[in-house]
């Protein structure tokens, strides 16, 4: 199968990452939303990133649903989602306000970058930016109150969404998401980040290496 999309895309990444921890094989193309629309059309019509190209052809598009494939593919033998309902109801929660975090960077960049300067609107970016510190600020909240787990073996898809959402804000409006207010952040990324499956990974315009 062939994971389509760049890793400056939090989605993106979070698939690669998951992939590779669910031990299944794909390859990689790195083609962009933007500055390669047409090439991207002519993988998915729709241009989302990311796209998961299947075996047989099909194409699943958002990243919660090519991961639930992906969990699906991997049955019975690995799972990045908690068994216990209990357990599975708090990952739930801490990706949601994980991919709450993505939404809002993504949606104050495009803000930035597509929109001319003078049709910028003000009171959404400062709407966008309390919904981004609110989702900050509950995922600090929930790592005081659970730590997740940050390793190889034992990481699932609330670890791997947290930190890599942390990561890209980092990465890209550090200036509204000032690091030093979120210590549990800070130390759940920069340990997630040196991970094999993430440095395999990283936040950027390369491409992962598929294992020979
Ligand atoms: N909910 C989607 C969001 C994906 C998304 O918004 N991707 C961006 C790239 S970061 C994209 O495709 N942008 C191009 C567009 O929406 O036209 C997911 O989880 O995959």
């Amino acid at each position: 199968m062939q994971l389509i999309g760049m890793l400056d895309s939090p989605y993106v990444r979070r698939v690669a990452i998951s992939l590779q921890l669910l031990g299944l094989r794909f390859e990689h193309r790195s083609v962009s939303v933007f500055s390669t629309f047409a090439q991207f059309q002519q993988i998915n019509p729709v241009v989302k990133a990311p796209s998961l190209v299947c075996d047989d052809g099909e194409v699943l598009m958002d990243s919660t649903l090519i991961l639930e494939y992906a969990e699906a593919l991997a049955a019975p033998r690995k799972s990045l989602m908690p068994i216990h309902l209990s357990e599975r109801q708090h990952a739930l929660r801490v990706i949601g306000l994980a991919l709450a975090a993505c939404e809002k960077s993504v949606q104050i960049i495009y803000e930035r970058n597509l929109r001319p300067a003078e049709k910028l609107h003000e009171p959404w970016v400062a709407r966008v930016t309390g919904q981004l510190l609110a989702a900050y600020g509950a995922l600090e909240a929930e790592l005081d109150h659970k730590p997740l787990a940050i390793d190889s073996g034992t990481i699932g898809q609330a670890g791997v969404s947290t930190a890599v959402a942390w990561h890209f804000t980092q990465m890209t409006l550090p200036e509204i998401v000032s690091a030093a207010g979120y210590p549990n952040l800070c130390a759940l990324s920069s340990h997630a980040e040196l991970l094999p499956e993430f440095r395999a990974a990283p936040h950027g315009d390369s491409t992962y290496p598929q294992a020979g």
